[in-house]
């Protein structure tokens, strides 16, 4: 059955909603009832997606497609796949056959052939075959370490390495971040809960304090979303005074290292100055901000584990107030509703997103917000909250 906010959503915007009650279907000749065909919205950050999703095995199946993709560095196949999956997860009931796709947008010729396989068989070769290959296999050990990407892992798996044990006997050389990550790796790709998160959370929020009173930290991410569990933990730091921020994350840092919470960090310093860059364009924007990649050392409950401490992921972004709900709004996710979000910001609107700022392009002007509600209002947007950003 259809869900309500969804079917008054689609209402309010003018786009066609079928409802159908199951008595409603009508028979075909062959005595299988019509299916209903599904309506959504195009833009994924037009849509409510929250974490119920009716249709895991084909977006679990899209979703392997979208991350070899990436792995291969052909980022616009990996859009699409991820839009298709995206697509799926918003939809409010399983599908059960493809004629209910008919009037979908973004789904690809490519989508439609593997979610009609699955449909059909139960499964889809390719996503089989991709899954068992060497080199998908490759791609994503050599990934999994922290520092090591696509281009890293492919450049290794040319000279013959596949896996972590070829890689410790190459003898490569391994900058900090990769070292920190060989080290920790099984830790790391150990799924984080969101009991860790708050204990991690109740620590940085001890260290922010303490170098700097009244200053705030904000859990982002897929915790903010409502997620259980993720691969790392996300969070923005701002002082309700502009320009108090300023220098705060050595600070941080510093006393999260004296402590011994810190296996590893690299802080980059904020390099974003609206009078100098102009309006952020959207592949540059999630690395302007002071930022520190941090591996940290959670004490473990000594009744749960032999060991003492375990190693998580942890990102720490500082912003000025002035640019917070903007950061909040990127920094919340998921990456295809932020993806989505900067689409239809320029193409819909003629306006420039970014984690920063919000320009409008035909204006010449800066759109301020001081919360993410006025952000989506200027984009013309209805309000999504962060439970239902899950595309
Ligand atoms: N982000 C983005 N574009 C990127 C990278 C990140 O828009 N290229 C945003 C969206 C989410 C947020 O930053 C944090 O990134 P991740 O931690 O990678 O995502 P997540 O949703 O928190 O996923 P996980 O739960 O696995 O940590
Ligand atoms: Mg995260």
């Amino acid at each position: 059955l259809l869900d309500v906010s969804w079917f008054t959503e689609s209402m309010r915007a003018g786009r066609p909603v079928e409802v159908l009650d199951r008595h409603q279907l009508q028979e075909r000749p062959s005595g299988e009832p019509e299916l209903e065909e599904f309506s959504v919205a195009s833009y994924a950050c037009q849509r409510r997606t929250s974490l119920e999703n009716h249709n895991s095995s084909l977006t679990d199946a899209l979703s392997l497609l979208a991350e070899n993709a990436e792995l291969n560095d052909e980022e616009g196949r990996g859009v699409a796949f991820r839009r298709a999956a995206a697509l799926l997860k918003a939809l409010p009931s399983a599908v059960l056959g493809v004629s209910q796709l008919r009037g979908l947008p973004c789904l690809g010729e490519h989508s439609l052939r593997v979610i009609k396989e699955i449909l059909e068989t139960g499964t889809s070769s390719e996503v089989e075959s991709t899954r068992a290959s060497e080199r998908f296999k490759a791609l994503k050990a050599l990934t999994g370490i922290f520092g090591v990407g696509a281009k890293t892992a492919d450049r290794w798996i040319r000279e013959g390495i596949h896996d972590l044990q070829q890689l410790r006997a190459s003898g490569q050389v391994l900058n900090r971040a990769q070292r920190a990550g060989l080290q920790h790796y099984a830790d790391i790709n150990q799924p984080v809960t969101r009991a860790e998160a708050d204990a991690i959370q109740a620590v940085v929020e001890k260290a922010v304090s303490s170098v700097l009173r009244g200053a705030q930290i904000v859990l982002a991410g897929g915790f903010r979303r409502g997620k259980l569990s993720g691969h790392d933990v996300d969070f923005l730091i701002t002082h309700p005074e502009e320009g108090r921020e300023v220098g705060l994350m050595p600070k941080v840092v510093s006393w999260l290292e004296a402590q011994g919470f810190l296996l590893y960090q690299k802080t980059t310093r904020n390099s974003y100055l609206e009078s100098i860059d102009g309006p952020g364009r959207p592949p540059s924007n999630m690395d302007r901000f002071e930022r520190c990649f941090s591996i940290f050392k959670l004490p473990v409950a000594a009744e749960s584990s032999q060991r003492a401490w375990r190693a998580v992921r942890l990102d720490l972004v500082v912003s000025p107030i002035s640019q917070f709900a903007f950061a909040l709004l990127g920094w919340t996710g998921s990456k295809l509703f932020e993806r989505e979000l900067r689409r239809w910001a320029g193409h819909e609107r003629g306006m420039s997103l970014s984690s920063h700022a919000l320009y409008d392009n035909k204006q010449g002007v800066y759109l301020r917000a001081a919360s993410e509600e006025e952000i989506f209002t200027h984009l013309g947007l209805e309000f999504i909250p962060p439970s239902e950003r899950n595309a």
